[in-house]
Parts: C-alpha cells; sequence; structure tokens
C-alpha cells in the first residue's frame, strides 16, 4: 500500500472502525493499524476479526493477532482431578501454584476404578468445557492419568502419589508406562508443584501474559538460591 493510500483512509469521514476495516482490505497488519491509529491493539483485531467474519473472508493471522484472538476467547483452564480427596493434602500445592500464575483451574475428584463412567465422561467434555491442560493425581494402581488420557487429545499430566506400602514407586510406575498411543507426561511422586509449572508452560505457549509470568517466576528462584549461595560463603569464610 503506497503512502498517499494510508493518508486517504486516514483524512477520509468516518469511524475509527470504518478506518481500521478499510487499512486491513488495503493489506495493513492488525498491529500495524493499531499503532498508526494510536488504538488498543486487542479493539482492532475485534473490528477487524467482526468484519471478516460478516464477509465470510478468513482473518490473515500474525503469530500477535492469533495470541490475541485467544486472549479474547478467555485463557483456557486447567482440571485438576484427583483420584480420592485422601490426594488433597499433597495436591493444594499444585492447585495453589496454578493460582499464583493466575490460572482458572477447576477441581473434581474422579476414580478410574470406583466412577469409571464419571472419569470418561469428564475427559470427554474437557476440551469443550474450555481446559487445555488436565493434572491427574492418583496413587497405588493408578490409571487415572491413563483412563482420563484415554478420551481425550489434551495433554495429561500425572502426578503420583506416595504411598504406604512402596512409597509411591506403585503409583510412579503405573502413571509412567503407558503403551504407546497414549503418553501421560508423568512428574515426580508427589511433584504437585512441578505438574502445575509444566501445564503452565504448555498454556504459555500460546499466553505471551502467562509466558511473562513463568519467566519471573524462574528469576525469583534464581535470586533466592544466589542470596542463599551469599550467605552459606559467609558462614563458612
Ligand atoms: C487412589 O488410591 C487414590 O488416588 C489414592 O491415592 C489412593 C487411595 O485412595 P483412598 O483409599 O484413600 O480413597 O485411587
Amino acid at each position: 500500500m503506497t503512502e498517499d493510500e494510508i493518508r486517504q483512509i486516514i483524512e477520509q469521514d468516518g469511524s475509527k472502525s470504518g478506518k481500521m476495516v478499510a487499512l486491513y482490505d488495503k493489506g495493513m497488519e492488525v498491529g500495524a493499524i493499531a499503532k498508526l491509529l494510536d488504538v488498543r491493539y486487542n479493539f482492532v483485531y475485534n473490528v477487524v476479526s467482526k468484519h471478516c467474519k460478516k464477509t465470510g473472508r478468513s482473518m490473515r493471522l500474525t503469530k500477535r493477532a492469533r495470541s490475541a484472538g485467544r486472549s479474547a476467547a478467555g485463557p483456557k483452564k486447567v482440571l485438576v482431578v484427583m483420584g480420592s480427596d485422601s490426594d488433597l493434602k499433597v495436591m493444594e500445592r499444585c492447585i495453589d501454584r496454578l493460582k499464583d500464575f493466575g490460572i482458572p483451574t477447576e477441581v473434581r475428584i474422579c476414580s478410574a476404578h470406583r466412577t469409571p463412567v464419571a472419569a470418561e465422561q469428564l475427559a470427554k467434555g474437557a476440551a469443550r468445557a474450555g481446559f487445555g491442560v488436565i493434572i491427574a493425581a492418583a496413587g497405588k494402581a493408578a490409571h487415572l492419568g491413563g483412563v482420563l488420557a484415554a478420551h481425550t487429545t489434551l495433554p495429561v499430566i500425572g502426578v503420583p502419589m506416595g504411598t504406604s506400602v512402596m512409597g509411591g514407586m506403585d503409583s510412579l510406575l503405573s502413571i509412567v508406562q503407558m503403551p504407546k498411543g497414549i503418553p501421560v507426561a508423568t512428574v515426580a511422586i508427589d511433584g504437585a508443584e512441578n505438574a502445575a509449572i509444566l501445564a503452565a508452560q504448555m498454556l504459555a505457549l500460546s499466553d505471551e501474559q502467562l509466558a511473562d509470568r513463568l519467566q519471573q517466576h524462574k528469576a525469583a528462584m534464581e535470586r533466592e538460591v544466589l542470596a542463599k549461595d551469599e550467605t552459606i560463603r559467609a558462614q563458612f569464610a
């Protein structure tokens, strides 16, 4: 598009929305329009996307536009499922971490063995209900993650619960040794917090703000360790 064409569109009478649509139709990218007209990026995105829907055309999307579209649709939620309420004490660390990251979370109790029909229904409806990741905590013959994964294409993260008989090795092997074709990403025994961080990393692939929060979390951990190092060096100097 030439400078003259841009100037004409900007100078012509009409609403800001009309100008945005005209600029987009002439080939200008959503971010460039926002900058030129000094309006919010999401505002331009929403106007252009409505215009494309009305005219039956598909919207040309840059990476940033895709991200804006997703955040306009609302962030994906995480579904935390436990085999029993006896898993809650450990899983509170996961739920708290998800909350710290500002991730909308729903928590359920559902057992692969005691409520198999409910487990199937939960997994089958999860994507439609707006979940992006499922976290499944279970102990002993811990089949919950695998059963949920069998009924959804959402990523499933398994958290093996520590147990009194085998210290959680039973849960770990039950979750991690999935047959080919149905993976369950498995964290450490009682690794509830890592499950939350891994889920956040998955959602952050399409959420820049969440990616920033993860970066801050990593930086805070680094500062903490460096401070401890300084303290211990002073102690044994
Ligand atoms: C699993 O069996 C649960 O996830 C829990 O870790 C374990 C024991 O369950 P309860 O007998 O305490 O309900 O299904």
